[in-house]
């Protein structure tokens, strides 16, 4: 699928560091160790609803690690995925009469411009769920010639994995048994549907209903894929059977990071599947969190077309660390829009403060598990200093738009 164009990003004097990061599976922050490239793995959006600010922060946290790991002088292999074959996606083409390739194809393309606005660089491979079905056909059906998937005999030619396949199953979220279930059936998953070996395991293949949509599956019979499966297959196939960073937002922990991770072990032999499970904390509004099914939400493509600037709304999402789940309020977008015109009007000055120290301090800030309001605070220092005229280093404005271009992606 076509991915979106890539912001310019200005180069910068060496000195990048080691980022560190959170890891859900290890309960904390251990750097990271990429090969070249650096393999990182994202859960896109399912398009059936324009990205709100939840989706924008969760794409610029991982743009944040992009970033780092670039600046570090690695290579980096971003894959991210479009679900664009889901259950709510078709329920929401029903429930508005509306194709759903239509809409899918609507909806992703706006994301594209919002990630485009947000100077978020683009994946180096940008895969839908339906373009990677013969790959995912071609793995659901060696799990199920290894034993480790099965049909349901109840003639849905419904195909599951067997959870007990996978024996450090749970290692990255650490839940109780009860509480994986009580997730497992608010998050997409059937813990009642008999005829399951064990009430957790989840949907590889969903044969054909009438009325769905199928693709042929060979053996399996025409159906659609699961939806952990889906994120498994296209991270094996295009960034191999271990990757660096397995991300999204918190939300998808479990099951949904567990499951994927589970079938790709199982698939590979390998463990853990990613060195870092890395998840970003839930935008809300006004209490809740901001979801598609809630309704409560609040669009970038709204707020770019009501002239709000993409930068300002970045360094809204920017201003709390990346792991707190967090309000949205037209407060936060007012200091955003703020910050962004006093940072503006001090690259403008004629000199500041040292900008080789300012860089190191971004570097700092942010190789500390993405730090960003660390990293924020010191711009607003150097900023307050450049406009009362305190620096004297000419050179300093230019040094550090590119440090915020290339580090932060603020930039334009
Ligand atoms: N297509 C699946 C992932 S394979 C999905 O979860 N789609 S989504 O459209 O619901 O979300 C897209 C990305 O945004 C995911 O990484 C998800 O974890 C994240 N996300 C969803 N809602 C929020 C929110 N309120 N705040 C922050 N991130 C969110
Ligand atoms: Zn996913």
């Amino acid at each position: 699928m076509k991915s979106w164009p890539p912001p310019e990003v200005p180069p910068l004097p060496p000195g990048g560091r080691t980022l560190a990061l959170f890891d859900s599976a290890r309960d904390g922050v251990h750097p990271t160790a990429p090969e070249d490239p650096a393999r990182m793995y994202v859960c896109g959006i399912t398009p059936y609803d324009a990205a709100h600010l939840g989706h924008a922060a969760t794409m610029i946290t991982f743009d944040l690690i992009n970033r780092l790991w670039r600046d570090a002088g690695y290579r980096v292999d971003y894959v991210q995925n479009v679900t664009d074959i889901d259950d709510p996606l078709l329920e929401r083409a029903a429930r508005d009469h509306e194709d759903w390739v239509v809409l899918a194809m609507r909806e992703t393309a706006l994301f594209r411009e919002d990630m485009a606005a947000l100077r978020i660089l683009p994946p180096t491979h940008y895969v839908g769920a339906v373009e990677s079905i013969p790959d995912i056909v071609a793995r659901v059906a060696r799990l199920l010639g290894d034993g480790v998937a099965y049909r349901l005999d109840d003639g849905t030619g419904d195909v599951y994995f067997d959870v007990s396949a996978a024996p450090r199953f749970g290692y990255e979220s650490h839940l109780t048994r009860t509480r994986m279930v009580e997730l497992f059936a608010e998050r997409g998953g059937d813990p009642d549907r008999a005829g399951k070996r064990d009430p957790l395991d989840p949907l590889l293949w969903r044969g054909v209903r009438d009325g769905e949509p199928s693709w042929p599956g060979a053996d399996l019979g025409p159906g659609r894929p699961g939806w952990h499966i889906e994120c498994a297959v296209i991270a094996l196939e295009l960034l191999g059977d271990r990757i660096d960073v397995q991300g999204g937002g918190n939300d998808l922990v479990f099951p949904h990071h567990e499951m994927s991770a589970a079938h790709a072990e199982v698939l590979t032999g390998h463990w853990p599947f990613a060195g870092h499970y890395v998840h970003a904390g839930m935008i809300g509004l006004a209490g809740e969190k901001m979801s598609k099914s809630k309704g409560n939400l609040v669009f970038a493509s709204r707020l770019r077309a009501d002239g709000v600037d993409p930068m300002a709304l970045r360094l809204a999402l920017l201003a709390d660390h990346y792991r707190t789940d967090r309000q949205w309020t037209d407060d936060l977008l007012k200091a955003g829009q703020e910050r962004l015109a006093r940072w503006r009007a001090a690259l403008g000055a004629p000199a500041g403060p040292d900008g080789a120290a300012l860089l190191a301090a971004v570097r700092e800030r942010l190789a500390d598990d993405l730090d960003s309001p660390g990293a924020l605070r010191s711009v607003d220092a150097w900023a307050e200093a450049a406009l009362s005229g305190e620096g004297t280093d000419p050179g300093a404005p230019a040094l550090v738009a590119d440090t915020l271009d290339a580090l932060l992606g603020i930039g334009g």
